[in-house]
């Protein structure tokens, strides 16, 4: 049988997970209002679709010991902003930071930290706008500031970044270093079009 401790700790986890989809929930709602707002706006929903995840286990305790942390429920409060991850996908760049802009507007919520990495693409050429806030959240007895980390990206980074990180994991090949290259490029020319696509709509739309 497990003993006291451990189902203390077991049962503090799931309490923590709990707070952590809570926190989820209230971003989410938050991002589909706002889409849901600017649907009637001459340049179309912002928001593509929205993902999100609670960080696995296996994940959480992996991280906690790469950073040479303990694996307890304090220790996940404390030093990591990525249990509670939400992945918003925009038709164009512009609408990334619009969105960012108008969650970031609203005055429950905090920003700890932001990455902009479309203005400072990461050098194997992954792009993304991403975001650690914190929120309030209710719950019956207190209120609690719940960290959740959002990745802001376009269709087209979306697509660069999943397929990249299938390929992350089988790169035993002799050829890494070239496929990192082909992958710079596919990232590269995956820009270009983002900002072709994007110029595409300005023009429509001022000509209107
Ligand atoms: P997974 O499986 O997506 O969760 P942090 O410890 O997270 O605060 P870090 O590492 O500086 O600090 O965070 P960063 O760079 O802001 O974000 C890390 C996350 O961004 C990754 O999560 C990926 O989701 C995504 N990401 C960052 N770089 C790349 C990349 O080169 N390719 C792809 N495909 N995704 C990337 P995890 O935890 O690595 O994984």
């Amino acid at each position: 049988p497990l003993s006291d401790e451990t189902l203390e700790r077991l049962f503090q986890f799931e309490e923590l997970m709990v707070k952590y989809r809570s926190a989820i929930r209230e971003v989410t709602t938050k991002l589909e209002i706002l889409n849901d707002e600017l649907s009637s706006s001459m340049n179309g929903n912002p928001i593509e679709s929205i993902q999100s995840r609670v960080k696995r286990p296996y994940s959480i305790a992996k991280k906690l010991t790469r950073l040479n942390q303990p694996v307890t429920v304090d220790a996940i409060a404390e030093n990591l902003n990525d249990v509670a991850g939400i992945r918003v996908i925009c038709p164009f760049i512009n609408d990334i930071y619009k969105v960012a802009d108008m969650l970031l507007m609203q005055d429950d919520v905090h920003l700890v930290r932001q990455k902009d990495y479309i203005k400072h693409p990461k050098e194997n050429g992954y792009r993304s706008l991403h975001l650690v806030i914190e929120i309030p959240v209710f719950f019956s007895t207190k209120k609690e500031m719940i960290r959740v980390e959002i990745q802001i990206r376009t269709v087209a980074m979306d697509f660069w970044a999943s397929l990249e990180h299938q390929i992350r994991y089988k790169n035993d090949s002799p050829e890494v270093q070239a496929i990192a290259d082909e992958l710079k490029d596919c990232a590269d020319t995956i820009a270009q079009t983002d900002l072709r696509m994007q110029e595409l709509r300005q023009r429509i739309t001022s000509g209107t």
